[in-house]
């Protein structure tokens, strides 16, 4: 395979030597890809017509697609030392940009998933939107988030457009054609695929009706579907139903169900079969629309009967769910749903009469019905429907079963089952921490790199020398992010600090704000004489805030503030540093988590379904500071409490909380009123709104996420991990602990799992 690669690749180069070329990162990208391409038609193609599984997600964060193959393949040191031997610098395809069609971890979740299925053998396409534009690019400006759009497309050469397999779809409005863009996603024994919809007019513009004066009728008919895959949805505060997000929705589930009952025909099999044939995992409620879209065309096309086609679709179809919070579970107003959707919408209130004809409680009926009070509840049609549903870690499965789900739950038991996410590791190790991927190798031997479970005999290299290693790797890689850091922005960043890294989404329940709370109050008790024997410390962040959602870009706002106070004080400036580095994505991520110290956790418990980059930290060497939730508890399982920094209320503590008052908290507290206080008339500007979320509330309880509840146990984790990270030995060898109970976290396990206990393929 490397052979073929590197042959390819020169032969690609030889084009574009010689002269100078305008352009020349995405030439490179271009020759690349073609080279990959090589490499793709040489391996078993894939066989439409045998059984499937596929994966409907409206959020796909791959990051570059190159570099997930190189990683799959393991050509990336072939890659490099052939473009360094033709003359051409490996880094600059890094200036190329993304398909980021995700907005967090959800989507990222996808990525690794299809990419694990290829790496082991398991035929599993994904399904989603050719967004026009990505996630929005974050620039920050006066402290503040600014957004610019992302164009994506230009960049990525993998894509196949296949005109041939364009399908309609409809809505009450008119009809649009999906056109579907194939990106391969290749493993050393099998090419799966990732297939993109992109929505088109029908009829091309009707230049006809320009001159006969209907210029709006002609625009319209084109803006109305370019918009149903013109941008993705960031998910605000509060999700709102807004009409374009349903159609996008239903565009993609209607066309990749149709795109899927064109290749069971080629399997020449009677359409009672089709349950044998694919396997359909819904990625959160987003594409529950295609259960009803089955029924309806299961009704329609093949004459099954309701009944019939209900029970096809329950052996097609599962779900998992990626959040506990209530708010965030779909709902659509029932009229506007009839209105986008008529030829759809009959078949939800057949699956509603179904479910309140068999569940005779008129209790239990109200709180699972899939249509009440003219609203549609998108994820009780999607429990109803599926054989399985899954939470992604164990807490997260078990607070669903007796939360949300609790009715289904008593009905359902034996179709709640748990499956913990899992990352990528050939990404998130092999690719982006090349020092401590040959620490392994040269400890263990290589079998690890495509069974990461092997990982975990890394623990036993402890000796002195084995320890001195792996601080010097992680020192190296600090140097590196500081470089990055210094080129892209001019700030300084001493890599003998030690690496506080909080990257992740900005939102309240995620308490970035504890964080940056904290160092506000190390920061007075620094002035205060109060400070003793702090290791020098960079708090790093890096996230994107929803554009709609105030408070979390206010929380950035002083997260920047708080920075430039810092920055400004000669005296702060050799114990801390405060440091937001924009625009946080895949390719970023490689290079800040490789880097990083410790791992800032901090959501309240029972608010984080799992996280991941929590194992992508833990993986790469970085004991976590964080509290009892998400894929948190099972980190410290495996690599022990006292190789974490555990702290803060637990979700059975907060269950018992039922008056919590933030103002006693507040008035008891000297400690907690400065810091707080400093939001108000604080040197850095004026933060009254988020002073009054955590004291008054408004929507919201004040202090929602128990910010102030957790702050003296935070403060004091804090300072007992500084404590530690100067015993440089003593925090190598809780960092090595990290580093093997990761092995447990891999993608390749987790989508084992799904195939074992939900698909059967
Ligand atoms: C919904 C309606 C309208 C607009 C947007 C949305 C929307 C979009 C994205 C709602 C939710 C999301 C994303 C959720 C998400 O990323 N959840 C994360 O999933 C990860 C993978 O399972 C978990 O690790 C995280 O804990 C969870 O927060």
């Amino acid at each position: 395979m490397k052979e073929i690669f590197q042959k390819s690749l020169e032969k690609q180069l030889e084009k574009l030597s010689g002269k100078p070329q305008k352009n020349m990162e995405r030439k490179l990208g271009r020759a690349i890809t073609a080279a990959l391409m090589d490499v793709f038609c040489t391996l078993p193609q894939r066989k439409a017509a045998s059984p499937r599984a596929a994966y409907f997600s409206a959020e796909f964060l791959p990051g570059s697609f190159i570099t997930g193959s190189l990683a799959n393949l393991d050509l990336h040191n072939t890659l490099k030392t052939t473009l360094r031997q033709k003359g051409f610098d490996p880094e600059c395809i890094e200036r190329l940009s993304d398909p980021a069609l995700g907005n967090g971890g959800l989507g990222r979740l996808a990525a690794c998933l299809l990419d694990s299925a290829a790496a082991t053998d398991i035929p599993l396409d994904g399904y989603g939107i050719r967004y026009r534009y990505g996630i929005f690019q974050q620039k920050i400006s006066g402290c503040e988030q600014t957004e610019r759009p992302d164009l994506w497309q230009e960049d990525c050469a993998f894509e196949k457009e296949h005109r041939d397999d364009a399908v309609k779809v409809s809505f009450g409005d008119g009809e649009v054609t999906a056109v579907p863009f194939d990106i391969p996603i290749a493993g050393k024994n099998r090419i799966n695929r990732l297939r993109l919809w992109q929505c088109e007019p029908c009829t091309p513009v009707d230049f006809n009706a320009f001159k006969n004066g209907d210029i709006c009728l002609a625009f319209k008919e084109q803006n109305n579907a370019e918009a149903i895959s013109g941008f993705l949805y960031p998910p605000d505060d509060t999700v709102e139903g807004k009409a374009l997000r349903l159609k996008q929705q239903y565009f993609f589930s209607a066309a990749s169900v149709a795109s899927i009952l064109k290749d069971f025909s080629k399997t020449g099999k009677p359409i009672n079969c089709l349950g044998e044939y694919i396997k359909i995992q819904l990625n959160d409620t987003h594409p529950t629309v295609a259960i009803p879209e089955l029924i309806r065309l299961l009704c329609e096309d093949y004459g099954k009967d309701f009944e019939n086609a209900l029970k096809i679709s329950g052996e097609i179809f599962s779900y998992t769910n990626h959040t506990v919070m209530a708010e965030a579970l779909e709902c659509w107003d029932e009229a506007l749903f009839c209105r986008i959707l008529p030829k759809v919408y009959p078949y939800v209130v057949m699956l509603n009469n179904h479910l309140r004809q068999n569940i005779k409680s008129s209790e239990l009926i109200n709180k699972i019905s899939i249509i009440k009070d003219g609203t549609v509840r998108m994820a009780n049609m999607a429990v109803y429907v599926s054989h399985k549903v899954n939470g992604v870690a164990k807490i997260h499965s078990e607070i669903i079963k007796e939360s949300v789900f609790k009715e289904f739950y008593t009905l359902y038991p034996q179709r709640f089952l748990n499956i913990t996410n899992g990352i990528s590791h050939r990404r998130w190790l092999c690719l982006a921490n090349n020092g401590l991927s040959s620490f392994a190798d040269a400890r263990i031997g290589t079998d690890w790199r495509d069974n990461l479970p092997l990982l975990d005999e890394i623990k036993n290299y402890n000796s002195v020398a084995d320890l001195d290693e792996l601080m010097s790797i992680k020192a190296k890689n600090k140097r590196q992010l500081a470089d990055y850091v210094k080129a892209n922005g001019g700030f300084l960043l001493d890599p003998d600090f030690m690496f506080s890294v909080q990257i992740k989404r900005i939102h309240e329940y995620k308490r970035q704000l504890l964080n940056i709370l904290a160092v506000l109050g190390l920061y007075i008790d620094l002035k205060n004489g109060e400070l003793k024997d702090f290791y020098p410390t960079a708090f790093i962040f890096a996230g994107k805030a929803a554009p709609g959602y105030y408070n979390a870009k206010q929380v950035i706002k002083l997260i920047n503030a708080v920075s430039a106070l810092l920055e400004k004080d000669e005296t702060a400036r050799k114990y801390f540093k405060v440091l937001f580095i924009p625009d946080y994505n895949v390719k970023n991520a490689m290079k800040i988590i490789p880097a990083a110290d410790l791992s800032e956790q901090l959501s309240t418990a029972g608010t984080e379904a799992s996280g991941t980059g929590n194992m992508k930290l833990s993986l790469n060497g970085a004991p976590t500071i964080g509290t009892l939730d998400g894929a948190n508890i099972e980190i410290v399982d495996y690599a022990g409490m006292d190789n974490n920094y555990i702290f803060g209320a637990k979700r059975s503590e907060l269950a018992c909380l039922t008056n919590y008052d933030p103002m006693d908290i507040y008035y008891s507290s000297d400690r907690i009123s400065r810091v707080v206080d400093l939001l108000k008339q604080g040197p850095f500007g004026d933060f009254t709104a988020l002073f009054n979320s955590l004291l008054f509330g408004s929507y919201d309880p004040a202090d929602r996420y128990k910010v102030l509840l957790d702050y003296p146990s935070y403060m004091n984790a804090r300072l007992s991990a500084n404590e530690d990270y100067k015993n440089s030995r003593i925090y190598a060898e809780k960092s090595l602990k990290n580093i093997a109970a990761a092995a447990h976290f891999s993608a390749d396990d987790t989508v084992q799992n799904y195939n074992n206990k939900i698909w059967n393929i």
